[in-house]
């Protein structure tokens, strides 16, 4: 299972172009570009999966550092503040992590500053 076996690889290039510029990510936006919000429950599933590099059930900050190159091998790492806004708009339990419980695609109320 990979990320374009779920995902159209034209529309990962799209998403990760959106949020070329440091601090400039916003996974809301992301995940709408990439057309994981219109997934199913269990293709948004799928994607946790693949994400969660070390299969321990969470995606902890160190994982999440590493997101968008999980899509596109050359992309930037996020920086500590789209890592620290990333986990806390999808911590339910604020325990530091992303649970597969969690819901990555939930329309969570986290304003994102955007630059247009
Ligand atoms: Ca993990
Ligand atoms: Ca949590």
């Amino acid at each position: 299972m990979s990320l374009t076996s779920i995902l159209s690889a034209e529309d990962i290039e799209n998403a990760v172009k959106d949020c070329q510029a440091p601090d400039s990510f916003c996974h809301k936006k992301f995940f709408g570009l990439c057309g994981l919000s219109s997934k199913t429950p269990q293709e948004v599933q799928n994607v946790f999966q693949i994400l969660d590099e070390d299969n321990s059930g969470y995606l902890q900050e160190s994982e999440l550092k590493f997101f968008l190159q999980r899509f596109v091998p050359g992309a930037r790492t996020l920086t500590e503040t789209e890592t620290k806004s990333f986990i806390s708009a999808a911590d339910d339990d604020s325990d530091g992590r992303i649970g597969a419980e969690g819901n990555l695609t939930d329309d969570v109320p986290v304003p994102c500053v955007s630059g247009d």
